[in-house]
């Protein structure tokens, strides 16, 4: 038994194809979904160079509300490609694309918009694609692409970020009610090649790395990240756990507690954890894929409510091709994903994080075979005493494609110990300031090596206050580290 349902005034006003054939099928199908009134219209604009594009997908539905919907079109030339999306789940089959809402956009009301997009790549030519479809259906309330602008790639500006939405998202975040980073970024997601916090708005994080938990365990208490937290003002505490050297792969259930804790201590003063699994030595990543499905599937179920946690999934993979990383990352993924969908997750990159620079390549091998994953970064490193100019110009190269996050980097020699070489550190975090790509220092430890930020004993005494107890390094970063943040909230 069932009523046919009457047509609201909504499908009366509809109008047009759209609003007749949701009548006619009310008619022969009376049931909920083919009351539906559907309609869409689409505006797509890209910003355009050789080999390269951003593009912004304002969407408007000018249906019945919809929640959970799918964006779909089709790229005219087979030579372009979905590199990074933003603010949806970006899918390329072919050259069939769909872009899956988020939460945040996920419902949208009649006449409401959000804006998605996401940078690509191509070879030919570049043309806009014609048509667009909402949950299957053609957009035919206007699709407008205007004709490509012919830009040169962002060198030196800031990277493309996302337009502001004409209309507030249907759950704009409320103003933060704390003063501490995570109080004020909340849940960080990537946007274009930026980090962003939960207003959509890029922003750069500064802050600390351990050294190997297993090493110095009595380094991270509550009185040496009270004094990180609100001496050095330091956003973020790299949580670096080794998984060979006496590490993980020792006493899984034991490391895992101490990271858990570490996130806690880090939450409770308002910083981002970011959980490294710290493979070096082998440098194939696929040598610890099972320890690190466990190890991912632990903490990320653990830690999955927390807004403060970001994923490493490996430190410095060295000795393997791209592809060979690749294929682990799209292995890992999924397991944090599961748990925690919407956490940022970084990718170390070839020859010990160094885009492959320290390889003879560099990022053209990722930009033109990325990890089919959404919300990820791509791990930069770099030690300033043996890395300059040229891994400088390939950092800066490669920021306007690929979203880099230097979980890892010392002021001295790549072998952690020597004199700080200032000129080169401070060209380095000149230019990451510049472009806003975040950064964690190697280490905030009493490690006796030039990298180390506290002197030797230091963390045996229990007081960590003050400049007394800071190496050269350690009073360097900490003057870097402490200067004012600039986190965006509208
Ligand atoms: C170094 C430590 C050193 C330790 C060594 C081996 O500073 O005390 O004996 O590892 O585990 C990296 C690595 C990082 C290195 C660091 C300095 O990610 O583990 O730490 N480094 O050599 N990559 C480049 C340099």
């Amino acid at each position: 038994m069932f009523s046919i349902p009457r047509p609201s005034r909504r499908h009366l006003l509809a109008g047009g194809a759209v609003g007749a054939l949701a009548l006619a099928a009310v008619a022969v199908l009376p049931s909920p979904n083919a009351m539906a009134a559907t309609g869409c219209a689409v505006t797509y604009t890209i910003s355009s160079w050789p080999g390269g594009f951003t593009a912004s997908v304002a969407v408007r539905n000018l249906g019945d509300p919809v929640s959970n919907w799918t964006l779909g079109f089709t790229f005219p030339d087979g030579g372009q490609r979905v590199v990074q999306g933003w603010s949806a789940t970006w899918q390329q089959s072919g050259s069939a694309v769909t872009a899956r809402s988020l939460d945040y956009n996920g419902t949208l009301g009649t006449g409401a918009s959000t804006t998605i997009g996401f940078n690509g790549s191509w070879t030919g030519s570049n043309p806009n694609p014609t048509s667009f479809t909402l949950n299957g259906t053609v957009c035919t309330g206007g699709t407008s692409t205007p004709p490509p602008a012919t830009t040169p790639p962002p060198a030196t500006t800031p990277p493309p970020t996302t337009p502001p939405p004409t209309t507030p998202p249907p759950t704009t975040p409320p103003p933060p009610t704390g003063t501490t980073p995570v109080a004020i970024n909340g849940q960080l997601q990537v946007c274009g090649v930026n980090l962003c916090n939960q207003y959509g708005r890029p922003i750069q994080l500064r802050g600390m790395s351990t050294h190997g938990l297993q090493w110095f365990a009595n380094c991270y208490t509550d009185a040496s990240l009270d004094v990180l937290a609100n001496e050095w003002r330091s956003d973020l505490l790299r949580v670096s756990m080794y998984v060979q050297e006496q590490g993980y792969e020792t006493n899984p259930a034991g490391f895992t507690a101490q990271v858990n804790t570490l996130v806690d201590k880090a939450e409770a003063r308002g910083m981002y954890a970011l959980i490294d699994f710290h493979t070096l030595t082998p440098g194939d990543p696929m040598y610890n894929l099972d320890r690190a499905k466990t190890f991912f599937a632990t903490v990320s179920a653990r830690n999955a409510a927390k807004k403060n946690v970001i994923y490493e999934i490996t430190n410095e993979p060295n000795g393997v091709s791209w592809s060979t990383i690749r294929t682990y990352a799209e292995q890992v993924i999924p397991v944090i994903r599961a748990n925690d969908p919407d956490a940022v997750i970084i990718v170390g990159t070839r020859g010990w994080s160094s885009l492959g620079v320290s390889d003879g390549a560099n990022s053209d091998e990722i930009v033109n075979n990325p990890v089919r994953a959404q919300n990820i970064m791509y791990t930069f490193h770099f030690y300033a005493a043996s890395h300059r100019d040229n891994y400088r110009n390939e950092v800066q190269r490669a920021a306007s494609r690929l979203p880099l996050f230097v979980t890892e980097f010392g002021t001295v020699t790549y072998t952690g110990d020597g004199a700080v070489d200032t000129a080169s550190s401070n060209a380095w975090l000149d230019l990451l300031d510049r472009l806003k790509i975040s950064y964690a220092n190697w280490t905030f430890s009493d490690a006796p090596e030039g990298s180390a930020a506290l002197r030797p004993g230091t963390c045996a005494s229990g007081s960590f206050s003050g400049t007394s107890v800071l190496t050269e390094s350690g009073a360097y970063m900490r003057d870097r580290i402490r200067t004012a943040d600039n986190f965006p909230t509208s």
